[in-house]
């Protein structure tokens, strides 16, 4: 979970508005998809609100006692100013024991396996499990059985390193054994990967891998900051110089009115997104040009979800404020279509509230 602002300080007026009138959905009232109007109810009682929900628990009471650091000498600390800033949770019982255990994916730090043995009591098999020391920035991590055989692996998203699909080869002494198959599951992306999110898309029984990508950042400095990562060529149009081409482009094209001279203001560009087929056997097939995934905002967070009930999971993909957010309904046929412009008419593009309103909007866009 990369990314993950749940406060509503992220939330521009419009969206906390917005955001209040569309978590009266998730009730048993329906709120209206039809472009250009937008229903609202109530929020429902909440019971028991006088009484705190959660009790915040002394990590040395549960074993989890490695969370993650900031490291402000760390040679790619630039990606704190970024969505890889915090790493990722994942959440699954990896050993069959009944009792969910914890992978820490910790931004620039050791990845961290937690089993729990006793409620709320964990230990951490890192070491044991075959997790092994990658040296990497790990962003987003899920847990899911890709293989099918009953026992949960892990895939981790790593900044511009090969990401990491741990298989889990069984169990002994309630130990799971993992091994990172993510080369010979053709799984081992290189890029700006972010959060991956599996779904099984296309309803023939295996989990699917959406890769939500977000951007390469240039080591030195950003869009502002760079002023010669572009040139002017003879006709007077600027263009982004070969080195910074994965990092930037140009947002406007511009002219000294006094001097006449050509220049242009750049824009960080995120990386194109990317979908897996699962062959069945947890091998995978890159389909997504074939499925129709042309996304390239810089990503944030990523849901699968039915939202009109056909029975085929559809994506929501909520990227950063200077690009708009995709709606891929699916077609069933392997493709996607975007309709964000006409499911969600009002969305704006400048907003930062990126995890909270993929949720909000798949829950509210299910009837
Ligand atoms: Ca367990
Ligand atoms: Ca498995
Ligand atoms: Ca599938
Ligand atoms: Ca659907």
């Amino acid at each position: 979970m990369p990314a993950m602002n749940t406060g509503s300080p992220y939330l521009t007026n419009g969206w906390l508005i917005l955001a209040l009138l569309l978590f009266t959905g998730c009730g048993e009232k329906k709120v209206a998809t039809t472009p250009g109007t937008i229903n609202s109810t109530p929020l429902a009682p909440m019971e028991g609100k006088d009484a705190p929900l959660f009790e915040k628990l002394d990590p040395a009471s549960t074993g989890l006692t490695r969370a993650p650091k900031i490291d402000p000498k760390h040679p790619e600390r630039r990606l704190y100013a970024t969505g890889y800033s915090v790493g990722g949770i994942a959440v699954g019982d990896v050993n069959n024991d009944n009792k969910p255990d914890i992978f820490i994916s910790s931004g620039p730090g050791q990845n961290r396996l937690y089993l729990q043995d006793e409620p709320l009591t964990f230990r951490d098999i890192t070491e044991a499990s075959g997790i092994e020391e990658r040296i990497a920035w790990s962003s987003g991590a899920t847990m899911a059985d890709v293989n099918n055989d009953g026992l949960l692996d892990i895939y981790v998203c790593n900044y511009d390193e090969e990401n990491a699909l741990f298989i889990n080869k069984g169990i002994t002494d309630g130990i799971p054994a993992y091994l990172d198959e993510a080369k010979v599951r053709k799984a081992r992306v290189r890029d700006a990967s972010h959060t991956p999110a599996f779904c099984d898309y296309d309803n023939d029984g295996d989990l699917d891998l959406f890769i939500l990508m977000h951007q390469l950042v240039a080591a030195d400095g950003t869009a502002h900051t760079i002023p010669d990562a572009y040139a002017v060529g003879k006709r007077g149009n600027a263009f982004v110089i070969p080195r910074y081409t994965l990092y930037f482009k140009i947002d406007q094209q511009l002219r000294d009115p006094e001097t006449d001279q050509r220049m242009a203001t750049l824009k960080a560009i995120g990386r194109p997104d990317m979908l897996l087929e699962n062959d069945g056997e947890g091998n995978f097939v890159n389909v997504t040009k074939k499925a129709g995934i042309e996304s390239e905002g810089i990503g944030y967070a990523v849901q699968w979800r039915d939202y009109n009930l056909d029975g085929r999971p559809d994506l929501y993909i909520a990227n950063g404020s200077n690009d708009r957010d995709h709606l891929y309904h699916n077609n069933g046929d392997g493709t996607f279509t975007d309709v964000i412009d006409t499911v969600v008419p009002l969305l704006s593009v400048d907003h930062a509230a990126w995890h909270p309103r993929t949720l909000i909007m798949m829950a509210v866009l299910t009837p």
